[in-house]
């Protein structure tokens, strides 16, 4: 949309000429051509921008709120996954409907009342569970980031924080402690292992360790306040604080036990790292400490004097200690404020406030978390992994600010 938000006083305050006028209402009609909101709404729009608001009648309460037309935040969606627009948001909750998205094959539709879930194997009491079953256990609500061990993109100096890193999104989910169902089912203390199996056309399947359902693994039917949505894993999924996504089976149908990985597809030809000598590494559950800059990033542009450097940082492995930020292209390094509070396993907002002179220079940010690990550079991570990508590569995110205000991905 053309409507800078400068322009708008100028709308709203003073005389405009009739060929500013149209150019108004041309920039209004974009508006409800393109966005999907209501009508009621897009009306208000174009008055809003053509006339005073406070000489009209705003429009009533509707069944659902809506986002101002005049912001658009989208998840770029390809055929398989779309990314959270992490340089647009604020805070550290994901909108549930920004959360990015994974599908192996598709988005199932699930009709709750027919949708049950199975434990078996190593149990006492095998036990079929359905979405009122699990709402009468007693629940508990976290908040925690979700991410795509695959969440590493580079090859342009144009990509935003999303096209790097949007495969990460936060939300405050509630559900049931896997550790509650355990105690149900009476799992054989022999049992190492559980299956995971989901009820999407993938029928995607992973083995997670018992410890992992007995530590604070979750059966989540909740995100955000409301039902979690379906590209979630609509009526409920499996959720593992600070593990890698692929884990986190959505839409879970059936739980097994027993004493041995199940090797499935999704955990032997897929998710595996190469580390050094030509071997591959299996079962690399936890997400690394990363963090990037939000603000300023590509397609920011940025003016001479005082900037508040912003961005999230996050570790699966526990809280975040601390944030430190370079203007001098890794040289130097300066600790940045968190927002707290500080959570468990969750995306957690640093600031940092910073006068640049205008002269060309390169910015970044680094996280150490509570287990002392510090994110490495992109260097130190090809030499670790002899390869420029892959799974868990949470390298350090620069951006190079250039004297006309551009803002572009450094080593892109
Ligand atoms: N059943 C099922 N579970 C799944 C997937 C899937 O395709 N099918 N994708 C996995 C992957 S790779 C990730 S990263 C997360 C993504 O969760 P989200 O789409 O809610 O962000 O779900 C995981 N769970
Ligand atoms: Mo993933």
């Amino acid at each position: 949309m053309k409507v800078l938000p400068g322009e708008k006083p100028t709308l709203l305050h003073t005389k405009v000429s009739r060929r500013k006028l149209l150019g108004g209402a041309a920039a209004a009609a974009i508006v409800l051509v393109e966005a999907p909101f209501a009508s009621a709404v897009q009306m208000a729009v174009t008055q809003a921008e053509l006339t005073d608001p406070t000489k009209i009648p705003g429009v009533p309460p509707g069944q659902v709120g809506t986002r101002s037309a005049f912001e658009k935040p989208v998840k770029k969606p390809s055929d398989i996954s779309s990314r959270t627009p992490l340089q647009d948001l604020f805070g550290t909750i994901t909108p549930s409907d920004l959360h990015f998205e994974r599908n192996h094959n598709g988005v199932p539709a699930i009709d709750p009342a027919k949708h049950e879930l199975v434990i078996h194997g190593m149990v006492e009491k095998p036990i079929v569970l359905t979405l009122a079953d699990l709402k009468r256990f007693p629940s508990v609500t976290r908040i925690c980031f979700l991410e795509c061990s695959g969440n590493f993109r580079s090859g342009s100096e144009k990509l935003s924080p999303q096209d790097i890193c949007g495969l990460t999104s936060q939300s405050e989910w509630t559900g049931v402690m896997l550790s509650t169902i355990f105690r149900q089912v009476g799992v054989d203390p022999k049992a190492t292992w559980f299956l995971a199996e989901g009820s999407d056309a993938a029928v995607m399947t992973r083995s997670i360790p018992v410890q992992k359902g007995w530590d604070d693994a979750m059966i989540v039917y909740a995100q955000n306040g409301e039902a979690i949505r379906p590209e979630q894993g609509y009526p409920f999924r499996l959720f593992l604080p600070g593990y890698e996504g692929n884990m986190s089976i959505k839409w879970l149908r059936r739980i097994e036990f027993s004493d041995a990985p199940y090797l499935t597809r999704e955990e032997t030809s897929k998710y595996t790292e190469p580390v050094k000598d030509g071997k591959i590494r299996y079962f690399s559950f936890d997400i690394d400490a990363r963090s990037i800059i939000t603000f300023p990033a590509y397609p920011a542009q940025v003016q001479k004097g005082w900037i508040e450097i912003r961005g999230i940082a996050w570790s699966g492995r526990g809280k975040v200690q601390r944030v430190e930020i370079s203007t001098d292209a890794g040289k130097s390094w300066h600790s940045a404020s968190l927002n707290g509070p500080v959570l468990d396993k969750a995306h957690t907002g640093f600031r940092y406030l910073w006068q640049w002179n205008g002269r060309e220079t390169e910015i970044q940010s680094r996280v150490t978390d509570e287990t002392g690990y510090r994110q490495p550079t992109y260097q130190e991570l090809v030499t670790a992994r002899g390869s420029k990508g892959g799974y868990h590569f949470n390298p350090i995110t620069g951006w190079i600010l250039k004297p006309d205000g551009r803002v572009l991905l450094s080593n892109g």
